[in-house]
């Protein structure tokens, strides 16, 4: 009889389909808002995707590409110096207010110009810590980056239109955070319903994307 019962949990649960989850995140004018890192948490059991253990930041043009990155707890992030000048990587927690957390903690290192016909000055780092890094340098201030380490197998970077699609989730309910390098406070987390043929949804955030200026100095600033 137990037995029984215990193999029909079992099959119900290799039943649920795993579906996809797409996600269109819209600023607080309902617009749609690019680079907002999606994360979705499920406690309904089923196959979680492998998190991204790897991921590569290059500097160019006095910027740090891509301008987000989202990887999984423990990845091992790669910089590198495209440009024919040196510059620093700061790594450090993203507190309130888009600082470090604590600057005496910051990972500090500087990589040097490129050389033509030579490879990139590269160093890299492994984040062990969840949540949002800020990057920059400190010989120029304009630069500046994010990096998010995921705390749920369910994480992605949204495009220009705001959308970002979630793969693998399992059916049944989802809970779908947002983060935003321009965000002030932390939005509640929305509740969804993922279902077997997949489902899509629609957040509109209180964050306006920060109006970005020309930095002084920076003549690659395209907007
Ligand atoms: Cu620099």
């Amino acid at each position: 009889m137990r037995a029984t019962f215990f193999s029909a949990v079992l099959m119900a649960a290799a039943a649920a389909q795993a579906a996809d989850l797409t996600v269109t995140v819209l600023d607080r004018n309902g617009k749609p808002l690019p680079d907002a890192v999606v994360l979705v948490d499920s406690s309904v059991q089923g196959a979680r995707p492998a998190p991204v253990l790897e991921a590569s930041i290059a500097q160019e043009k006095l910027r740090f590409v891509p301008a987000v990155t989202v990887v999984g707890l423990g990845a091992k992030v790669s910089f590198s110096n495209l440009d024919s000048w040196d510059h620093h990587v700061i790594l450090g927690v993203m507190g309130a207010g888009g600082v470090y957390v604590d600057p005496g903690q910051n990972t500090q290192f500087r990589l040097a110009g490129r050389v033509s016909g030579k490879p990139a000055a590269t160093d890299s780092k492994v984040l062990n810590q969840p949540g949002a890094y800020l990057l920059g340098c400190h010989i120029h201030g304009s630069m500046r980056g994010h990096i998010v380490v995921a705390d749920t197998p369910w994480a992605k970077l949204g495009g220009e239109d705001g959308k970002a699609v979630l793969q693998g989730l399992p059916e049944g309910p989802a809970r779908v955070r947002i983060w935003h390098a321009d965000q002030l406070v932390d939005g509640a987390p929305t509740t969804v319903q993922v279902a077997a043929n997949g489902s899509a949804v629609s957040i509109t955030t209180q964050i306006s994307p920060a109006r970005k200026k020309r930095p002084a100095g920076d003549p690659y600033f395209g907007g």
